[in-house]
């Protein structure tokens, strides 16, 4: 079967503009056919610290799937939890109750003092779609850190599928 040419110039320019987009040029959908993430990474974190925040890609499978929770091993964190940063509403203050923007300070969104985060309990992810969990967006929030995550280490994450069932990717701890 032969591809037109304007096809794949299409093709390329869609390409172009997923690398942009800061995917690298893969392609959005998985290729198991079924919901996974890939490229998961943690921020180092300083010792003492209570609170470290994973980021990763989902793509999605053939069809639509929600991601329903998370977890990792009790060795790395007490608990890990999707969360969300969000605009405060700076008319009602609603948002700031719990937020632990303090602590993360570090992390560029946070800074200005008008963003913050919430909970999550599910996460869509659309068929052949992309999610995309990245800094001043939706993150993995671990608290109560067992040890700091220093630069280069790995360790598992759980990541629970309504439809894909449990699927555990490694996450790498980089100093961004
Ligand atoms: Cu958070």
């Amino acid at each position: 079967m032969r591809t037109p040419r304007k096809l794949l110039v299409l093709m390329a320019l869609g390409l172009a503009s997923v690398a942009l987009a800061g995917c690298g040029g893969m392609e959005h959908s998985s290729s198991s056919g079924k919901a996974e993430a890939t490229d998961a990474w943690a921020r180092t974190t300083a010792p003492g610290q209570e609170m470290g925040a994973i980021y990763l890609m989902l793509h999605g499978g053939a069809e639509a799937d929600v991601l329903t929770g998370v977890s990792v091993p009790t060795s790395v964190a007490a608990s890990a939890s999707m969360h969300e940063t969000v605009a405060v509403d700076t008319g009602t203050g609603e948002a700031m109750d719990m937020d632990h923007t303090m602590e993360m300070g570090d992390d560029a969104a946070m800074a200005d003092g008008a963003m913050t985060m919430r909970e999550v309990t599910s996460v869509d992810v659309p068929a052949d779609g992309m999610v995309m969990f990245e800094p001043g967006g939706l993150h993995i929030m671990l608290m109560g850190l067992a040890a700091p995550l220093e630069t280069g280490s790995t360790f598992d994450l759980t990541l629970r599928f309504a439809k894909a069932g449990d699927t555990t990717v490694t996450v790498t701890v980089k100093d961004a």
